[in-house]
């Protein structure tokens, strides 16, 4: 029987999702595209899963589109146009969306496709060895699942271009250093430390985190004004949740929170 293409471990108040495609770095096949998104549905449904943690089996995170499916079809002409709305984008929708945070471990190289969906999660870890690749230009194609949204806002203009245009590689290093990621460490470190960030999710406020990651979503569009609106109203919502209480009770009381991450009491 084959293998899984993703893995999903129920931790203590997060899931671990491993990309499990090792042979070919973990690149996209259908299969892998709707194993992911169910198990994201699946932790979304979950009111006890508050926090999810991405990584990739063997030594690559995530290669991209599998290029042997573009090969294998014969078609002269694919619609890429239709594995970007049914698959890609949704993927990256659904990622941005979640009411908790996701950690990105990047195990190993992180190209195309792949580099992408790790910069749509909101802390991305990356071994020191690893490097992101925007390996589109290389085959004639356009950065996406966010690409050309993500590396301008990130890494300024003029980077995302050299970035997008040579698809070079970007070492882990150099890309903690251009404010695309969050943290390089070393190869032995990476798992133990985005556990540790997982579990410190897992125990959070998790609704005021949700809405801390639709407030910076909206601000890359809003105006100043629409954007104060916005963090008046979030205010609003937080301002009711047991975890704000907890947080100025343990405050007071000179204690650890105990958060719950539910919305009502
Ligand atoms: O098509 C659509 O639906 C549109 C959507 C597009 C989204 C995209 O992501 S397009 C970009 C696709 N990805 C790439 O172009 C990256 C291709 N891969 C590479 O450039 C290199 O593999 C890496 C730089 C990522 C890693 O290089 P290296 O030297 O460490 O490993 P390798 O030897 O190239 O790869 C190891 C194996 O994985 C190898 O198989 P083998 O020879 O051992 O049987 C290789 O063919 C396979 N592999 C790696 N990437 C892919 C892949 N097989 C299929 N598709 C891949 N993307």
């Amino acid at each position: 029987m084959d293998e899984a293409p993703v893995l999903v471990e129920k931790r203590a108040g997060y899931r671990l999702v491993t990309l499990n495609r090792p042979d070919r770095l973990n690149s996209f096949n259908e299969a892998m595209h709707k194993a992911l998104m169910a198990a994201l549905i699946e932790a979304e449904s979950d009111s006890a899963c508050r926090a999810l943690l991405l990584t990739g089996a063997g030594r690559g995170f995530c290669a991209g589109q599998d290029l042997s499916d573009r090969v294998a079809s014969g078609d002269a002409r694919p619609d890429l146009g239709r594995t970007i709305e049914t698959y890609y984008n949704p993927l990256v929708r659904k990622l941005r969306a979640l009411p908790f945070p996701i950690v990105a471990a990047v195990n190993g190289v992180a190209a195309g496709a792949g580099a992408n969906i790790a910069l749509a999660c909101d802390i991305v870890l990356a071994a020191r060895s690893v490097n992101f690749i925007q390996a589109f230009a290389k085959i004639g194609l356009v950065p996406d699942s966010g690409g050309t949204w993500f590396l301008p806002r990130l890494v300024g203009a003029a980077r995302a271009r050299g970035l997008a245009l040579l698809a070079e590689p970007l070492p882990a290093e150099k890309a903690e250093a251009w404010g695309l990621i969050w943290k390089a460490v070393d190869d032995d470190r990476l798992m133990a430390e985005a556990e540790r960030l997982a579990q410190h999710f897992a125990v959070a406020p998790t609704f005021g985190l949700a809405r801390i990651k639709r407030a910076l979503d909206a601000a890359e569009t809003n105006d100043l004004d629409r954007q104060l609106d916005l963090e008046r109203d979030l205010q609003r919502q937080c301002g009711i949740s047991p975890d704000y209480m907890e947080g100025v009770k343990a405050f007071m009381d000179k204690r650890a929170p105990n958060f719950t991450g539910r919305r009502r009491s």
